[in-house]
C-alpha cells in the first residue's frame, strides 16, 4: 500500500505532433515512462533501447507507474496536467518519456498496442 498523502503533479507541454487537418481525426497519443535511460534513435525502429513501461511495482498494464494519461492534441499541440501517487519526480530520473503514434487501448499487454514510438525524452536529474 502506498500512503494516501503527497503525490506528484505532472505538467507536459508538447509541440510538433502529427497534424490531422480533417474533422474527427485521431489526435490521441499514448504517453508513457519507459524503463530505459537512452533515447538513442539510430536503430530500427527508433528508440528501441527504452525497454518496457517503467514498472517498479510489477503491475499489469495500464497500472504500471509509467502509464500516463494520453495526450489529446490539437493542431499538433498538447498540454496536459495530471496528479498521481504512482511516483515522486526523483524516482523517474534515468528513465525515458515516450509518445506513441496511436492511443493506448489500456487493455493489451504489456503496452496497450499503441504503435510506433514517435518521440522520446530522457528524464534527467538536477545536476
Ligand atoms: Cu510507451
Ligand atoms: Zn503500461
Amino acid at each position: 500500500m502506498y500512503p494516501c498523502w503527497g503525490g506528484t503533479l505532472l505538467l507536459a507541454e508538447v509541440q510538433g505532433l502529427p497534424q490531422e487537418s480533417k474533422l474527427c481525426s485521431n489526435e490521441v497519443y499514448a504517453f508513457h515512462i519507459h524503463s530505459g535511460a537512452s533515447c538513442d534513435s539510430s536503430g530500427e525502429p527508433p528508440f528501441s533501447q527504452v525497454g518496457q513501461h517503467w514498472n517498479p511495482g510489477h503491475c499489469p498494464h495500464p497500472s504500471h507507474a509509467g502509464d500516463l494519461p494520453p495526450l489529446f492534441a490539437s493542431c499538433g499541440y498538447a498540454l496536459t496536467l495530471f496528479y498521481t501517487r504512482n511516483f515522486v519526480p526523483e524516482e523517474t530520473v534515468g528513465h525515458t518519456l515516450i509518445i506513441h503514434a496511436m492511443a493506448d487501448d489500456l487493455t493489451t499487454q504489456p503496452s496497450g498496442n499503441s504503435g510506433n514510438k514517435i518521440a522520446c525524452g530522457e528524464i534527467l536529474g538536477n545536476e
